[in-house]
This record gives C-alpha cells, sequence and structure tokens, in this order.
C-alpha cells in the first residue's frame, strides 16, 4: 500500500503572547513578560510550512483556535457581552485571562496522537486528541482541537476519532509529543514508540522531583489499546526523569524519528539499553538508531539549540533531512556536529535551518509545530476543507496575516475588546479560506 506522511502545522494565532505559563519549560518561564510580534509568529509558521512543502513535503494547515476563550470565561462565572467578558476577566484575574489567551494551539505536535491504517486491526486512521491535562492554558484546547480534526478528518468509514482521556491525574496526555511511529516504508506496518514521564499507578516508580511529568504509562497505554495497536509492535519507554528536570517537559525536546531512523540523546530514555533492545526487536532488521552522547552534545545544548525538536523528513530522493531551527547554527558545538552528521550518517544527507523564533521563545521548535498524518493516496482523497499548502494558499494566508495580525502584543494589551474583535474577522476569514464552515462558537 502506497501512503505518504502528511504534516499539519497549527496556524499561529493572533493572540500569541509571552505569559510563562507552561512550569518546566524553560524558554516559557525565561520569556514571561516578554513582547511578542504575533505577525512575525505566524509568517515565520507559514514559511517554514512553505520550506516543507517545496522539499517534497505534503503540508497542510490547521486552524487557531478563538482567544481569549469566552466560552471559559463565561464558565468561570464572567458575564455581559463579549467585551464586557474579556474587561472584567482581566480586572479580576489578568493571570486567567493570559491562560485563555495563548495561542498554543499553534504546538499541533501537542494536538492528538494519530496512528495510521496499516498499524491498526480495523483497518482505519485513529485520533485522540490530548487532553493536556498538565497545564490550564493547553487543557482547554482539548474540545476545540477534537472539532478542527473531526471537520478535516470527516469520513467515519476511513478516520476515527476517540474523546480524550478522562481529565484525571492518572491520564495526563500530551498527544504526538511523547509518541513516534517507525516504519520502513510508510505504508508498511509500523512499530509505535510510547514515551512517557512516570508511572502514575505506581507511587515508587521513578519520576521526576523538580517539574511534573507530562505524560503518564497509564495514558500511553489506553491510546494504545484504544487504536487498535499490535502489542508486539507498540513499545513503551520511560524518559530520564533527572532530563525532565532539566528541561525536557516532553520526548519530541529530546529524540525524533521518521521511517528507520531513530535520533535521540543518549540522556533521553531512563533504560536505554532495553529502549533500543525492544525496539529492534519489534521493528526487525533495518532501525538505524543515532545515540547521541553527552560528551558531543551536552543536555543542556540540546535543549537550548533545540535540535531533536527538528523534523527528520524524507526527501523524493529517498533521503532524509533534518530541518533545524535557527538556534542550532548559533550554538558551536551543535552545528560541527551536524556537519558531521551530514558527512557521515547513511540516511541523513541534508540539514535546513528555520528561523521560527517567536515560537521557539515560548518552547516550540520546528517539530512542536507540526502533527504528522500517514495516509494512503485514497485515505488523502478524504481530507476535507482547502488545508492542503500550495503557491496559492500560501500567498492569501500570508496576506491575510498582514492584514489581520499585530506586530507587537504585551499581556496589558490581552485586556483590549478590540484584539477580541481583530481576532475574530481574522478567523472568521480564515474559514472561509480554508473551507471549514463555521468551525468557531462565535460564528454559530
Ligand atoms: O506546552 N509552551 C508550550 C510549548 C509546547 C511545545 N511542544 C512540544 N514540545 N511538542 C508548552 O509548554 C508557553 C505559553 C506561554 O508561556 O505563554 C507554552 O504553552
Amino acid at each position: 500500500m502506497t501512503a505518504h506522511e502528511l504534516s499539519f502545522d497549527g496556524i499561529v494565532g493572533p493572540t500569541h503572547n509571552y505569559s510563562g505559563l507552561s512550569l518546566g519549560n524553560l524558554a516559557s518561564q525565561k520569556n514571561v513578560h516578554a513582547v511578542s510580534n504575533p505577525r512575525a509568529a505566524a509568517q515565520q509558521g507559514l514559511r517554514k510550512m512553505k520550506l516543507l512543502h517545496d522539499l517534497g513535503v505534503r503540508q497542510g494547515v490547521l486552524p487557531p483556535h478563538h482567544r481569549p476563550a469566552i466560552d471559559i470565561l463565561r464558565k468561570l462565572g464572567f458575564t455581559g457581552r463579549d467585551d464586557q467578558v474579556v474587561v472584567k476577566a482581566q480586572r479580576a484575574s489578568p493571570a486567567l485571562l493570559t491562560a485563555c489567551s495563548s495561542a498554543s494551539s499553534m504546538w499541533a505536535a501537542n494536538a492528538a496522537t494519530v496512528c495510521p491504517s496499516p498499524d491498526s486491526r480495523d483497518g482505519t486512521v485513529h485520533f485522540t486528541p490530548a487532553n493536556l491535562r498538565s497545564h490550564f492554558h493547553r487543557q482547554i484546547e482539548a474540545p476545540m482541537t477534537a472539532c478542527v480534526l473531526r471537520t478535516i478528518f470527516d469520513d467515519p468509514e476511513r478516520f476515527v476519532h476517540h474523546p480524550p482521556l478522562p481529565l484525571a491525574e492518572p491520564f495526563g496526555d500530551e498527544g504526538a509529543a511523547n509518541h513516534t511511529r517507525l516504519c520502513q516504508r510508510y505504508g508498511d506496518p509500523g512499530v509505535q514508540l510510547f514515551v512517557y514521564g512516570k508511572r502514575a499507578f505506581d507511587r515508587d516508580a521513578p519520576a521526576p522531583t523538580r517539574y511534573r511529568a507530562r505524560q503518564t504509562l497509564e495514558a500511553s497505554q489506553a491510546v494504545s489499546r484504544l487504536h487498535e495497536l499490535d502489542e508486539g509492535r507498540t513499545v513503551f519507554a520511560q524518559q530520564e526523569p533527572s532530563a525532565i528536570d532539566a528541561g525536557v517537559f516532553h520526548n519530541d525536546v529530546i529524540a525524533v524519528g521518521n521511517q528507520n531512523v531513530f535520533f535521540f540523546h543518549a540522556n533521553a530514555f531512563l533504560d536505554p539499553m532495553r529502549m533500543k533492545r525492544e525496539l529492534q526487536e519489534a521493528f526487525g532488521p533495518g532501525l538505524h538508531l543515532i545515540e547521541v552522547a553527552s560528551d558531543d552534545i551536552p543536555i543542556e545544548d540540546a535543549i537550548s539549540s533545540y535540535l531533536f525538536n527538528s523534523q527528520l523528513i524524507t526527501l523524493p530522493t529517498g533521503k532524509m533531512a533534518l530541518v533545524v531551527p535557527e538556534e542550532c547554527r548559533e550554538s558551536t558545538r551543535v552545528w560541527s556536529y551536524l556537519r558531521r552528521l551530514v558527512e557521515e550518517d547513511l540516511f541523513i544527507g541534508r540539514v535546513e535551518v528555520v528561523d521560527v523564533r517567536q515560537s521557539m521563545e515560548n518552547g516550540g521548535g520546528p517539530a512542536c509545530l507540526r502533527l504528522r498524518v500517514v495516509l494512503t493516496e485514497e485515505e488523502i482523497r478524504h481530507v476535507s476543507g482547502s488545508v492542503m499548502l500550495d503557491e496559492d494558499l500560501f500567498q492569501r494566508l500570508e496576506t491575510w496575516v498582514d492584514d489581520h495580525y499585530r506586530d507587537h502584543l504585551t499581556e496589558a494589551d490581552l485586556g483590549d475588546p478590540h484584539l477580541l474583535d481583530e481576532s475574530r474577522k481574522a478567523l472568521d476569514e480564515l474559514t472561509q479560506v480554508l473551507k471549514l464552515g463555521s468551525l468557531y462558537p462565535f460564528q454559530r
């Protein structure tokens, strides 16, 4: 069966800002109160998508969520007209308004776990939106994410949508940021690697002590059951707790895989020997592991450069390219490692550099911004809306950003009712461009 890996990036929303909302995410904490530039952020995201498209990747877009989330603020007791709700919320609790204004849906790797049809017993593509229960500003994404995915992948014969896992501590789920699919060709049955930060039902098991583990084993197991995966081809591995405490809040900060290549840091896993053995047994011959030693790249450099949060893609030539953030080129150590890798590695033949600095300053690199969906040719024909990027859509989106986005946003600006208006106008127009119908609550 011929299948392709599609990459769906979250479009950065008009309220992109720096509020220091994510404990354990060093960049988010460091840049709290910085002035953001939503227009530059969205343009950087679009240019990355265009680069991937030009490299031969089938690139799709996911619309941003409506922010500030008036529906949530109303649930918390704010009343009156929508503009009054914003003003009252800011007066009562600026922290609450910032959480309800985050553009965090841009990090589409956290949108869901997606398993393709060759891997499931019922031969359908399975989607489970992440409940993102570790942080309030992210938890409120789940219902809208579910709605967006159901709208785009709207064919019950081919696409199965599960609800997010129960919102309880044992089932913290952060989606594809802790999930990697390895395979020979995309259409072959693959191996699913689920990485978790702690076992919630075993209080004595190793766990981080400084920052919280966002993904539990129990959540990963539930997703693997829901997606009807083959147990012999599913591997669960625990993150090294000290890595989480050093700032590795998701596994995709320290590992990335594509087809038969898995690129990871030696300190990523609690038991790397076991992880490698289990992956090799499940995969069979031909798995190519690239383990980066701390002597080559100390974990702190891996985190600050986001080397592993790069996108590892297969080019039309069959060779792979690593799409890394600009910050990798700024680190002498990381850059010289990458030059060596490209010279010596059998599979990775190219490095491409992207500027996604606005997102990086909130802890989101190239890989955080995309959700991978492997689809057969037939399934691709059933994707709804005009969400696949081409030259025309790229240009329309660039103009749309220029028309609607501010280039300067502070926390105080989030209480400006004009921002709510501007954002709604922008999203309303976007649903027309993407042909997604009335997606948002304010359109109904
Ligand atoms: O959940 N940052 C996001 C970054 C997510 C990155 N995703 C992956 N690694 N897949 C987070 O920590 C910061 C928002 C703020 O502080 O304003 C934030 O939510």
